[in-house]
């Protein structure tokens, strides 16, 4: 097979905690100021990352963002040195102060969208940075995402940046997380599945309790700048009533690779009409669907909200099987797992289950896949890519010794007032861009 597709994770920043930010998605509210542990974190993602470059796959990693975010503080109000304006939002808001102090972007499903270059017009792989319009903390995300991406994927020969979409709910964009592409060789025309919430210019019916973050106007105007064929699109509303249960993202209750959709029964609004279009349109490119829906009676929604059966990675192995990466929740429940064993018996690809303990993640409502961000590749582009964050033995013994140098093994809210954490946490990510080669990309740089 040729071409790559090749997984970049956040790595999980120095300020990770529980606050509670994320209305809809209901591991954030239940966990809402446990203390965390930003140390196991950042190391429970450097497992995966470093046992899926052990399978034979190319692994990337995204470095954190700079928090509390200062810039954001005295955009809102707040003045004096940087402990002052951090000390008087604890005083006034510590929810603010939380939410500018979110370690968020470790889940990089919600980066960008990406469009390889064998889809796109012009033959370039494209980027759009996502506005994460709907929650705060995150809309603040996209500025320092697309120059990370930028330190990476520099060559513009190859490399299409755009910025992220207007900041309102009419485009409200959460990136990969809402995006599947299937297809054959990852360097050959595939289709593109945008997920969206809800369509607000003709106002289409959307959830009635938690919101919906992405929208089809948004997904529209990416396959616009990607410039992708129609012939090879298909966009999608995800199904109200599983977002009102806490499918936030589509990747909470869908995931594809090459030929296969991995997905349950409630998923969409007119699956059949859509499995449909998906099989013509994949046939149209030589290539046969393989739908694999998970029945109602298998497997509920609420238990594949709670162990996120279906925020899997599905990553086709070197020797051309199919491994399904999954948390370690999956594992602890019965149905999950009885379903995913059963799963290895109905001749589908997938013929292996990777287990991660992400725990410290999970419990904010990321998990495998919410902390990757696929990037698929031909020889030329993997090799113009920037290498120094490609995972291998070195670069995960170095991130290990970072991690344990820098990063505290507790942390609440209260912490987050401490000077030493904004001390710590600068020193953490200047060391960081010289281990990645990043070159500047945060503003106290
Ligand atoms: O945007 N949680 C993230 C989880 C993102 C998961 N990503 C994907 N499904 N791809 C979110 O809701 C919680 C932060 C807190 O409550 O402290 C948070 O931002």
């Amino acid at each position: 097979m040729s071409g790559y597709e090749m997984n970049f994770d956040g790595l999980v920043g120095p300020t990770h905690h529980y606050a509670g930010l994320s209305y809809g998605n209901e591991a954030s509210t239940k966990y809402s100021m446990q203390t965390s542990n930003p140390k196991l974190a950042a190391k429970q993602g450097l497992l995966k990352m470093k046992a899926l470059s052990d399978l034979g796959l190319l692994q990337g990693v995204l470095a954190p963002q700079e928090r509390p975010d200062l810039a954001s503080l005295r955009r809102l109000g707040f003045e004096g040195s940087d402990q002052q304006v951090i000390a008087e939002a604890m005083r006034q808001s510590p929810s603010l102060l939380s939410a500018l102090s979110s370690a968020s972007s470790m889940w990089t499903a919600n980066a960008a969208t990406v469009s390889p270059s064998a889809d796109s017009a012009d033959s370039r792989v494209h980027f759009t940075a996502a506005n994460l319009n709907n929650k705060f903390h995150r809309s603040i995300e996209h500025p320092t995402t697309s120059r990370i991406l930028k330190a990476i994927f520099t060559d513009e020969r190859y490399f299409a940046h755009h910025s992220a979409l207007p900041s309102v709910t009419l485009f409200g964009d959460e990136g990969a997380a809402n995006h599947n592409r299937l297809g054959g060789a990852y360097d050959q025309a595939g289709v593109q599945v945008f997920v969206y919430g809800q369509q607000f210019l003709s106002g289409g019916a959307g959830p009635k309790r938690y919101p919906a973050r992405q929208s089809l106007e948004a997904s529209q105007a990416i396959a616009r700048l990607h410039q992708l064929d129609m012939n090879r699109t298909v966009f999608v509303q995800q199904n109200p009533d599983v977002i009102d249960q806490g499918v936030f993202h589509n990747d909470v209750i869908a995931v594809s690779n090459q030929q296969v959709l991995f997905y349950h029964q409630h998923a969409f609004v007119n699956q059949t009409e859509t499995l449909n279009e998906i099989t013509h349109k994949l046939a149209h490119l030589g290539h046969q669907f393989i739908p694999i829906e998970v029945p109602v009676k298998r497997i509920s929604v609420a238990d594949a909200v709670s162990t996120y059966l279906f925020n899997s990675q599905l990553l086709t192995r070197p020797d051309g099987g199919m491994s399904i990466v999954i948390p370690e929740e999956s594992r602890q429940n019965s149905a999950v797992w009885a379903y995913l064993n059963d799963m290895l018996d109905m001749g589908t690809p997938i013929d292996d289950i990777q287990v991660f303990d992400l725990r410290e993640s999970m419990r904010n409502g990321g998990g495998p896949a919410c902390l990757r961000l696929r990037v698929a590749l031909n020889d030329l582009e993997f090799s113009a890519i920037n290498p120094k964050v490609v995972m291998s033995d070195a670069l995960f013994t170095r991130l290990n010794q970072w991690v344990d140098h820098y990063y505290r093994d507790r942390l609440c809210q209260a912490d987050l007032v401490d000077p030493e954490l904004l001390n710590e946490s600068r020193s953490a990510l200047d060391e960081l861009t010289q281990i990645l080669g990043l070159g500047a990309v945060y503003s106290f740089q």
